[in-house]
């Protein structure tokens, strides 16, 4: 096993990484930018090393400072956590190049689904049902009309080099994507430095559904059940849960045995996520996440696996500590996003955190770097808190989660907190009747 890992992360992930690793008995090095001196993730790390400016381009997207930090520290192993540098197989390979073990896919794997294209056409290779659309991207006008003909209206534009949403157009007619594509191609011009584009069909009302996996890179892969996160706003997840209210086990076992078989025939390394739109009883692939993922943490609470802790272990060339058959998913868990956000309009909330109590009791976690004192910097993603709970039954869940929102204490800046409480006594959240869009219309009605 490692002796020491350098954390490429700042906020509740690199703490949520640090503390597998002490249990672990692996030494951390804390990198941070000028912005998160004080963070407590640095407080509670072995070695701190400052790498940059607050501006992530400085500091946390800084590969040369970052391997730089690895090489001081003498650490053996880089965990990359989530965003900033997680996906970048040129990281991964520089990881690599440079003599540590990158903890996460091989460079190969994070490139092949960073390619929206290459992954839908791979999952359908490997027997994994796609949403209808082409092949590949499209050229020009007369290209995505032939294709749009073919999949039949509405059709949805998307980015090759996308995911997450950004630079998706709806087109309703030929005339539409006329006007569409370009526009389509400008953004993902702008956002992905790619302007490649391909269609799909739109699906209107579908869940949000993905699958939790984990691989030794030798053929051996688990699941960990599906996760159901379609309550989102902006892409942005505000809540998660597993299992997902929308399936049967015979559509569970399906959908996660299509994954395992998909993953295995790739000799897929560490943790994963494969992403779904499920509707009408049929799931079609849309993309695959090769990183940590935000709401793993209720994928853990049912399976009872420290997820980080396998990535360790596999990246260290370890095999997986449980089959498929040592796995049972017991009960049910959700995640709410505590945003450093207003619950009304989303508007950015930084600043100095004046008071401080976190909820606790039987079934609840609370994964965040926040304490009382602590100032959150207005530079980064604002979400500073997961609020993990589980229950033996959906029911049980939702009255744990009602419980412990009402617990929790932040003083000083304003959170989604009461969001999640509104949310949480709708009736349709809680009869787990909802779709991709059911949000947009709760926050239109004024989150009642
Ligand atoms: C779609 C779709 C409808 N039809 N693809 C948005 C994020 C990206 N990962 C995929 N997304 C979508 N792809 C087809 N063919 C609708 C969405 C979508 C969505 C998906 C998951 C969760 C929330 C969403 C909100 C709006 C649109």
């Amino acid at each position: 096993m490692f002796e020491k890992v350098l954390i490429a992360n700042r906020g509740e992930i690199a703490l949520r990484i640090h503390r597998a690793c002490q249990e672990m008995g692996i030494r951390t090095v804390a990198v941070h930018s000028t912005a998160d001196a004080q963070a407590m993730n640095v407080r509670l790390a072995d070695e701190t090393v400052c790498i940059g400016p607050p501006p992530a381009r400085g500091s946390y997207l800084n590969i040369p400072a970052i391997l730089s930090a690895a090489t001081i520290t003498g650490a053996d192993a880089i965990h990359p956590g989530l965003g900033f540098l997680a996906e970048n197989a040129d990281f991964a390979t520089a990881v690599e190049e440079h003599g540590f073990t990158f903890i996460g896919p091989s460079p190969e794997h994070i490139r092949l689904m960073g390619d929206k294209v290459r992954a839908k056409a791979e999952a359908t290779r490997l027997g994994v049902p796609v949403v209808p659309g082409s092949p590949e991207a499209v050229r020009d006008i007369a290209e995505a009309e032939r294709a749009a003909r073919a999949i039949g209206y509405p059709i949805l534009l998307k980015a090759s080099a996308g995911g997450g949403g950004r630079g998706m157009k709806r087109a309703g007619d030929a005339a539409e994507l006329a006007r569409m594509l370009p526009l389509a191609q400008a953004e993902a011009r702008a956002a992905f430095g790619d302007g490649s584009v391909y269609l799909e069909r739109f699906l209107d009302r579908p869940r949000h559904i993905e699958v939790q996996l984990l691989g030794d890179g030798k053929g051996g892969v688990i699941h960990l059940g599906e996760r159901d996160c379609s309550l989102q706003r902006s892409h942005q997840k505000l809540l998660e849960e597993t299992p997902s209210p929308a399936l049967d086990p015979a559509a569970r076992e399906k959908l996660t045995g299509l994954a395992v078989a998909a993953l295995r025939a790739l000799g897929y390394k560490s943790a994963g996520t494969m992403e779904f739109l499920y509707q009408d009883g049929a799931f079609y692939f849309i993309e695959m996440n090769t990183r940590l993922q935000v709401e793993h943490a209720i994928s853990e609470m049912v399976s009872g696996v420290d997820i980080v802790r396998e990535q360790l272990r596999i990246a260290a060339g370890m095999p997986l500590a449980y089959r498929q058959s040592d796995i049972v998913l017991r009960g049910h868990a959700i995640e709410c996003r505590i945003n450093a956000e207003s619950s009304e309009d989303f508007s950015p909330s930084p600043g100095r955190v004046s008071e401080y109590h976190a909820p606790g009791g039987f079934g609840v976690r609370v994964d965040s770097a926040l304490y009382q004192g602590y100032t959150v910097p207005p530079y980064y993603d604002s979400l500073v808190a997961k609020l993990i709970v589980h229950g033996e039954s959906r029911d049980d869940c939702v009255t744990r989660l009602r419980r412990a929102l009402a617990e929790y204490v932040i003083g000083g800046i304003d959170t989604t907190i009461p969001l999640h409480q509104r949310l949480v006594d709708n009736p349709e959240f809680c009869a787990g009747a909802y779709d991709i869009h059911w949000i947009e219309r709760f926050l239109a009605r004024g989150g009642q």
